[in-house]
């Protein structure tokens, strides 16, 4: 399926910002579950990143056509991202978005799509919308109330290029799905009525909203709001990259040790920048439950 021909959305309400309409933006988080904030980075960091992310996930292009590829502590490997942190602008919209001064690092990736690759299936990134013992470690990470996509796609967002889209007004608890559709028993997709309680891979219901953006450009969506992105169609990679904050006072334990890779990474960590890693407890993606609960 080709997306070329989708337009950028009108909605009758704004939802790009500057830098100077920081409140603006977390005001049209809150009420429509993302926004779009222009030119947070400036070209030398945007330069920079997508060197950085070629170079860590894919140093020797071997990824292969029609691929994608998920990097899930991608600040561990990557001081260009460090660097994110002195630039100001940056900082100040994350104080925003998350609604704290004091931040600690929750979770980073970076992502290629390269061209030919797939859609994503649309999700939500939370998880809790139940309350059962965690069982990997989205379950830990992701079931607060800060942001879950604070993201730079470096090469820009566009529906032919592998962009990312959103559904408006998915972020409040209780939202049912759109009109037509309903959600999937746990709760982090939704399909039409009447079909396979599957997820729903297509960009062609009411509340969709593709988004496009410049390489320097913030996208901001809530935690609960559900996303996807659309198929890489044209020749070149697509590039994307982002660091979720949390309040630093909000208490989260992870059942796993430390790596051995986060723990270097926090050694080498700037000393003007540790209070950002203060409380960081790195992923482990294999972690898979409580092995006592398991029994
Ligand atoms: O690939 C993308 O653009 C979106 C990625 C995403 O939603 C995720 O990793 O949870
Ligand atoms: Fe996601």
């Amino acid at each position: 399926m080709d997306y070329s021909h989708i337009q950028k959305p009108e909605l009758g309400y704004q939802y790009e910002f500057t830098l100077d309409e920081l409140d603006a933006a977390q005001d049209c988080v809150q009420a429509h579950g993302f926004a779009i904030v222009k030119n947070v980075l400036n070209d030398e960091l945007v330069d920079e990143l997508q060197k950085s992310v070629k170079q860590v996930i894919d140093p020797d292009d071997s990824l292969g056509e029609g691929n994608s590829f998920t990097h899930t502590s991608f600040i561990e490997h990557s001081p260009a991202m460090w660097k994110m942190f002195d630039h100001a602008p940056f900082m100040r919209a994350q104080r925003v978005f998350c609604q704290a001064e004091e931040l600690t690092i929750n979770r980073t990736a970076a992502i290629i799509r390269n061209p030919g690759s797939d859609p994503l299936t649309w999700h939500s990134d939370f998880c809790g919308f139940t309350d059962g013992p965690p069982t990997f470690s989205g379950d830990i990470l992701n079931r607060g109330p800060w942001p879950s996509g604070l993201w730079f796609y470096i090469t820009g967002s566009h529906p032919k290029h592998g962009g990312l889209a959103v559904v408006e007004d998915s972020h409040v608890e209780g939202w049912k799905g759109p009109e037509g559709f309903q959600l999937t028993p746990d709760q982090r997709s939704f399909h039409r009525i009447g079909t396979e309680p599957k997820g729903y891979v297509g960009f062609d219901f009411p509340g969709m909203v593709p988004l496009f953006t410049d390489p320097g450009d913030e996208i901001i969506f809530a935690s609960r709001t559900y996303h996807s992105a659309f198929p890489n169609r044209i020749d070149r990679v697509r590039l994307s990259c982002g660091i979720g904050l949390r309040p630093r006072d909000y208490p989260v334990n992870a059942p796993w040790a430390l790596s051995e890779d986060a723990r270097v990474f926090m050694k080498a960590f700037p000393d003007h920048l540790q209070p950002l890693v203060k409380d960081y407890v790195g992923i482990d993606t294999e972690w898979s439950g409580d092995d006592a609960m398991m029994g």
